[in-house]
C-alpha cells in the first residue's frame, strides 16, 4: 500500500511544483557526486550513514536530534555517503531534511524513500542528492530500466535494493549498486546472514551493498570479505542520545 500512498503524495506534489519548476533548481545543475568512488576511498570507511528519526519497525528512533548536527558528524567520522530519509508519513522525514545535510556534507547523498514515479528522480537532483534508491520489491523489471535510465541522464547513480536471489532478475545495466536488505520489508525480521548469502549471485560488476541490522564491526570486516563495499547503517547511529557526540574522536 506504500506504493499506491507515494503515487497520491507524488501526483500533489506535483501540482505544486512542476518538472519545469524542479528544473529551474539552483541544486539541479550541481555536480553529482559518485558513491561507488567515495566507497572505495581510502580515506572512507565505506559506511552509508542514515539519518533516520522513526521506522515502522521501531517506532520513534531519536526525534531529539537536528539533520545538520548528525550527518556532519557522520560526514567526519569518515562515512562514505549519506542516506537521508525523505518520506514523512513512515519514517518522519522529508526534503528539507536533505537539502539541509546537502548544504553541509560534500559527501555523496542518497535519498531514501520509495521511488514509483520519474517526477521523484527528477525532484532528487533538484534538492542535491548524489544516488536513489529503487526497491526491486515496488518496481517491475521495466520500472527499474527505466528509472535507472533517467537517473543516469541526470548523472545521479542506482542503488537496486534487493530481498531475494529472484529480484536479481531485476537488476539492469544502469544499476550501479546492488544493495541486499538484511531486512525483511514485510515481517520486518533482520538476518545478516541474507547479505553473505546473496552476495555470490551479484553481477560482477555492480556494487555491493549491505544494508539494515549491521551493529558491529566485525561484521563489517566479515562483510567486506565477502565482497561489500557499503555498508548501511541507520539505526545504530541514530538511536544514541547524541549521534554527533558518539562519534567524535
Ligand atoms: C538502515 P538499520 O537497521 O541500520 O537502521 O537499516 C537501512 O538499511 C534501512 O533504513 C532501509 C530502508 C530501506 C528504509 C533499508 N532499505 C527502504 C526505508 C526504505
Amino acid at each position: 500500500e506504500i506504493v499506491a500512498q507515494k503515487h497520491k503524495e507524488v501526483a500533489e506534489r506535483q501540482t505544486n511544483r512542476l518538472v519545469q519548476d524542479l528544473e529551474r533548481a539552483t541544486l539541479f545543475n550541481r555536480k553529482t557526486l559518485s558513491l561507488k568512488s567515495f566507497l572505495v576511498a581510502p580515506t572512507r570507511t565505506g559506511i552509508i550513514a542514515e539519518f533516520k528519526r522513526k521506522s515502522p519497525s521501531k517506532g520513534i528512533i531519536n526525534d531529539m536530534v537536528k539533520v545538520q548536527t548528525v550527518t556532519g558528524a557522520y560526514n567526519r567520522f569518515g562515512a562514505s555517503g549519506l542516506s537521508v530519509l525523505t518520506d514523512g508519513p513512515y519514517f518522519g522525514g522529508s526534503i528539507d531534511d536533505l537539502i539541509q545535510a546537502r548544504e553541509i556534507n560534500n559527501i555523496p547523498i542518497l535519498r531514501k524513500d520509495f521511488i514509483v514515479d520519474e517526477y521523484q528522480i527528477i525532484e532528487a537532483k533538484a534538492i542535491g542528492a548524489d544516488v536513489i534508491l529503487l526497491i526491486a520489491e515496488c518496481l517491475t523489471k521495466e520500472q527499474v530500466a527505466q528509472f535507472a535510465k533517467t537517473a543516469h541522464d541526470l548523472d545521479l547513480e542506482v542503488l537496486l535494493e534487493i530481498h531475494s536471489a529472484e529480484q536479481l532478475d531485476k537488476v539492469a545495466k544502469d544499476v550501479d549498486l546492488v544493495g541486499v536488505n538484511n531486512r525483511d520489508l514485510t515481517t520486518f525480521t533482520v538476518d545478516v546472514n541474507r547479505s553473505f548469502e546473496l552476495a555470490p549471485l551479484i553481477p560482477a560488476d555492480k556494487v555491493k551493498v549491505a544494508e539494515s541490522g549491521i551493529t558491529d564491526v566485525n561484521v563489517i570486516i566479515s562483510l567486506k570479505k565477502a565482497g561489500f563495499d557499503g555498508f548501511l547503517i541507520g539505526e545504530h547511529f541514530m538511536k544514541q542520545s547524541s549521534p554527533d557526540k558518539a562519534f567524535e574522536r
